[in-house]
């Protein structure tokens, strides 16, 4: 089965393409304009082993808001796209994930109902020119748009740029275990028979 999804979006604000191979091998090229939110997105790519294109161009004149807010969007559809039935796969994943001082928690379940929990706090400023307020707003989306159940939480704080990276890349590593195979599965992994 092939589990790779193209989805592009455009708006007044926004165009956005994406590319993705859940089944992939790490290989990222990632073009937002925004620096540091093109090492997240990298980041997500090369430790979850998906293969991930991504090209933004977004009202960066404005701020950060739209590109990134819409790239989750993006990210998360081609994510529900590319999971197709989701038969045979682990549906949960976890990583508690340390980079130097910082430790980062994530949980989810691809089970098909949304939810958002965030608990990160930034302190002021920018990380390049990203907002750390969008690191939040990214994850919102792509939770959504995934239909994913999606907890997120900073265990141990520490600066902003080891914080935001380790949500994504314990995002990844979740998101890679979730959507694992398991052979002993044979049909979706749900007592109501879909998800
Ligand atoms: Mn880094």
């Amino acid at each position: 089965m092939n589990r790779t999804a193209a989805v592009e979006r455009n708006t007044k604000e926004t165009r956005i393409k994406a590319e993705l191979n859940l089944d992939g091998t790490g290989i990222a090229e990632i073009n937002t304009g925004i620096g540091f939110f093109d090492h997240m997105l990298d980041g997500f790519a090369r430790h979850g082993l998906f293969d991930l294109k991504i090209t933004a161009d977004g009202d960066l004149q404005v701020d950060d808001h739209h590109t990134i807010e819409d790239t989750g969007i993006v990210l998360g559809t081609a994510i529900r796209q590319a999971l197709g039935d989701k038969k045979g796969i682990c549906r949960y994943g976890d990583r508690i994930l340390p980079m130097d001082e910082v430790l980062a928690l994530c949980a989810l379940d691809l089970g098909g109902r949304p939810y958002f929990s965030y608990e990160a706090e930034f302190a002021p400023g920018k990380m390049g020119d990203m907002s750390t307020e969008m690191v939040r707003e990214f994850f919102y989306a792509v939770s959504y748009s995934a239909a994913m159940n999606l907890h997120l939480k900073i265990l141990t704080p520490g600066n902003n740029h080891h914080m935001a990276e380790a949500m994504f890349k314990a995002f990844s590593k979740a998101l890679d275990q979730a959507v694992t195979f398991d052979p002993r599965i044979k049909d979706v992994l749900s007592t109501k028979g879909s998800i």
